[in-house]
């Protein structure tokens, strides 16, 4: 099903024909309410008329993380608070968080956006759906929450943790429809193998975001659950998720392009790229009112699909995001993501999908270190075939990465489960 075939399927030319005229608006909204992105704008030499075409985007300044922290909290509202009803924030690690609000109007597109990617994972109005995600400054709980309403599913305001409550949920409650991060599905799966009880819940269909998991983990979860899992991406800065959204295909995400304009930037250069190149993804907000972006840097890795899908929505795709670059390892010259290591380390009988990359120095160097779980059964068997195991990894790795790393097998469930966005590397080149 698609839920708004007017702007899923709209024909090419038209979608571009509305980008242009929202940029355009959104860009002069920018410049009349938002003091620093008027003085970027003046320092790049560039007013909101010259904005005549599309590609003229490139002409406009990025906007990074940095610059959302500076103007904390309120300084890139372009709307009086007495017109805010909402307020999120990032979920930043370190420093002050971003802080982002939303007019009504706002929370109509992104419940409307939400709804998209939500049927286009299979969910109807028939559906129970459990949502596991964070309810609070995190956009994940709400922005589900709300456009699974809008389908007309019967919401179950979960919320994060609590792993043997979301068991019991889902057993008593009928849940088909599981909301989470895909590291919290694939410890759920774990649960739900552990307590024996596959036969016992009802789920169909699986919603995942807010990290990423590699192609090779869908299955693993897949099977775990029983579902059908479809992955979806967004960010706080720009509205939270819904920026795009897989559909049945599970062959990219469609974009909401009636309200993002995407590019691909070379991330050294930041030349744009062109369709089908790798880079990373910088996104302007079409139609956003409270918060309005510009050319946001998001730090994710993606290309842009431009060939029709058989789904029958014209919107653009984007390839799963495969990691961030401040995610990005250099060991001895190669460029590694941890999204490459988990791709490695899924399909290797005798490990578990929990692992865990170790930073450290060898003398002046970065060196890595990959823990990798074993499975119950290999673990209980002998000694020789652990060894095997452990050649078989250390080959696969090197394979794939291209270069060597140290290798722990360590045992079953020592690696700490996540029950929102996994941390899967430890840094101790400080230590
Ligand atoms: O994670 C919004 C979200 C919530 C999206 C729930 C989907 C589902 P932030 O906390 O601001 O917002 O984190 C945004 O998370 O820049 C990506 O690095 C990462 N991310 C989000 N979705 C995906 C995904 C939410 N499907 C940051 N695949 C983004 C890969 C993702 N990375």
């Amino acid at each position: 099903m698609i839920w708004d075939k007017k702007y899923e399927c709209m024909p090419r030319g038209e979608t571009r024909r509305l980008q242009l005229e929202r940029l355009k608006a959104s860009v002069a909204l920018s410049y009349e309410r938002v003091p620093f992105y008027r003085a970027k704008m003046e320092a790049a030499g560039v007013k909101p008329s010259d904005i005549q075409t599309l590609k003229d985007v490139t002409r406009l300044p990025f906007t990074v993380k940095s610059d959302m922290r500076d103007n904390y909290p309120y300084g890139l509202f372009a709307v009086p608070m007495k017109d805010v009803v909402r307020i999120h924030s990032s979920s930043g690690t370190t420093g002050k968080p971003t802080v982002v609000g939303y007019t009504r109007k706002d929370l109509d597109t992104w419940a409307e956006i939400c709804a998209r990617f939500i049927t286009a994972g299979g969910v109807t109005s028939d559906d129970i759906a459990q949502v596991a995600f964070g309810y609070g400054l995190f956009t994940g709980g709400f922005g589900l929450h709300y456009g699974l309403e809008k389908v007309g599913a019967s919401v179950i305001p979960a919320a994060a943790g609590n792993t043997a409550r979301h068991l019991m949920l889902m057993q008593d409650l009928g849940s088909t429809t599981l909301i989470c991060t895909p590291s919290y599905a694939l410890h759920l799966g774990e649960a739900v193998r552990d307590a024996g009880i596959l036969d016992k819940i009802k789920l169909k269909f699986g919603l995942f975001g807010g990290e990423a998991w590699s192609d090779e983990m869908r299955p693993q979860i897949e099977q775990s659950l029983g579902i059908s899992a479809t992955d979806n991406y967004g960010l706080s800065e720009i509205i939270g998720p819904g920026v795009a959204g897989e559909c049945e295909y599970k062959n990219g995400q469609h974009i909401s392009e009636d309200h993002f304009l995407v590019e691909v930037i070379d991330p050294e250069t930041l030349e744009p790229l062109d369709y089908g190149e790798t880079g990373e993804l910088v996104i302007t907000a079409l139609t956003k009112e409270a918060v309005p972006v510009m050319r946001y840097r998001t730090r994710d890795i993606s290309r842009l699909i431009p060939e029709p899908c058989a789904c029958g929505r014209t919107n653009m795709r984007m390839q799963k995001v495969t990691g961030r670059t401040d995610d990005m390892i250099i060991i001895r010259g190669v460029n590694i993501f941890p999204s490459q290591v988990e791709a490695a380390l899924m399909d290797i009988d005798g490990t578990e999908p929990h692992y865990m990359l170790v930073l450290y120095k060898d003398g002046a160097m970065d060196a890595l270190e990959v823990w990798v779980e074993v499975s119950e059964k290999m673990f209980s068997d002998q000694m020789s075939k652990l060894h095997t195991l452990e050649e078989t990894v250390k080959n696969k790795l090197k394979s794939v990465l291209g270069v060597s790393v140290k290798l722990k097998l360590v045992e079953p469930r020592t690696i700490a489960r996540s029950e929102g966005k996994a941390n899967r590397i430890i840094d101790n080149r400080n230590k």
